[in-house]
């Protein structure tokens, strides 16, 4: 090989290495992204949705716009991830709790009292046991990009302020499509009934449930506190949000477009932990200004309620598998520092 030659290899070889991490223009074809979420546009969600829209918009050069569309006009959760799966819709982001029936380690998630803090949260979703857990969604045809925060969710209910277990007794209680979620609040005495997110503030409304379980933003942000009375301050799990894709229409998508997807669900991730920590912050001052009797459930209460669930920890650990199981309990210890 002449000296000359060896260069013009080299020079190549550097080239076709480098070319997957340097965008260039042709690398994104016009594109319309069909982003569908549940809460409305006000809400910590729309506000996330909006800024990883413009994110995807200004790293393709105006080649990929993405439309978000709230307040469940594409449909419920469970609905949308359907579309998802058939290619028929390109992206949403929603509850891990409603993707159960899909994908059963996101049960995982849906352990109560499963993390302390938001940093603990934070950890174990944006590391290896979260990783595992949105990797299983690939053979679903779903691709799980990142994990929002929907937040720890408390009660609300217009029948008596909750402050024992015994006052759950009766109370119909709206939880989410989710076994791990029914039995649980069945287990605790309430009337549980799975409803879809969008049936529920028109349920509350009309009294054909009387409470229901959800963050303090999100509470605020649909308003509930316009048919809800007394709030607990229960704490009770830690709910995730999980940008999803359509994988059939990822699978189709150049490298370059993937990375412009994932970079902004990075940065909307960062954005909305914030935004939703700082909103939460003020909000149960917010709720009580709207006319909300709140109160707290005290620390021996709540370890009453865990005791209480043993039954459902076993049915969750057997459905994520033990592995996964142990793996998050050593995680969290190793967190604690035990
Ligand atoms: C929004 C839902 C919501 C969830 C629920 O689509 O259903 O109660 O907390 O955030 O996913």
């Amino acid at each position: 090989m002449t000296m000359f030659r060896r260069t013009l290899v080299t020079t190549a070889a550097a080239l076709a290495l480098a070319a997957p991490f340097m965008a260039q223009a042709q690398d994104f074809k016009p594109r319309l992204i069909r982003f569908g979420y549940g809460l409305n546009e006000q809400s910590n969600q729309g506000r996330a949705a909006k800024l990883f829209a413009e994110q995807v918009e200004k790293a393709s050069g105006g080649k990929m716009r993405v439309r978000a569309i709230g307040a469940a006009a594409l449909g419920p959760d469970t609905q949308m991830q359907q579309a998802l799966i058939g290619g028929a819709q390109e992206m949403m982001v929603g509850s891990t709790a409603t993707l159960v029936g899909i994908s059963k380690e996101m049960a995982l998630w849906d352990t109560p009292f499963l993390f302390n803090s938001a940093k603990e949260a934070d950890a174990l979703l944006d590391g290896p046991v979260g990783d595992k857990v949105r990797a299983k969604l690939q053979d679903k045809g779903l691709v799980g990009l990142v994990y929002w925060e929907n937040g720890f969710r408390n009660l609300t209910n217009s029948k008596r302020p909750i402050s024992k277990m015994e006052d759950l007794s009766g109370i119909k209680l709206r939880v989410m499509q989710n076994n791990v979620f029914l039995d649980s609040f069945k287990t605790l005495g309430t009337n549980a009934v799975p409803l879809a997110f969008s049936e529920l503030f028109g349920a509350l409304e009309t009294g054909t449930v009387d409470g229901q379980e959800n963050p303090f933003n999100t509470i605020l942000s649909s308003k509930f506190y316009e048919v809800q009375k007394y709030l607990t301050v229960t704490n009770h799990v830690y709910s995730p949000w999980i940008v999803l894709v359509s994988k059939k229409w990822w699978d189709g998508l150049s490298a370059a477009e993937q990375k412009v997807l994932m970079d902004a669900a990075k940065a909307s991730r960062d954005f909305e932990r914030q935004d939703t920590r700082k909103e939460a912050a003020g909000a149960v001052a917010e709720l009580k200004k709207k006319g909300m009797q709140v109160n707290e459930l005290s620390p021996a209460e709540a370890a009453r309620m865990r005791s209480n669930l043993t039954r459902v920890y076993a049915s969750i650990g057997a459905s994520v598998g033990m592995e996964l199981w142990n793996e998050t309990q050593a995680e969290l210890a190793k967190l604690r520092g035990k």
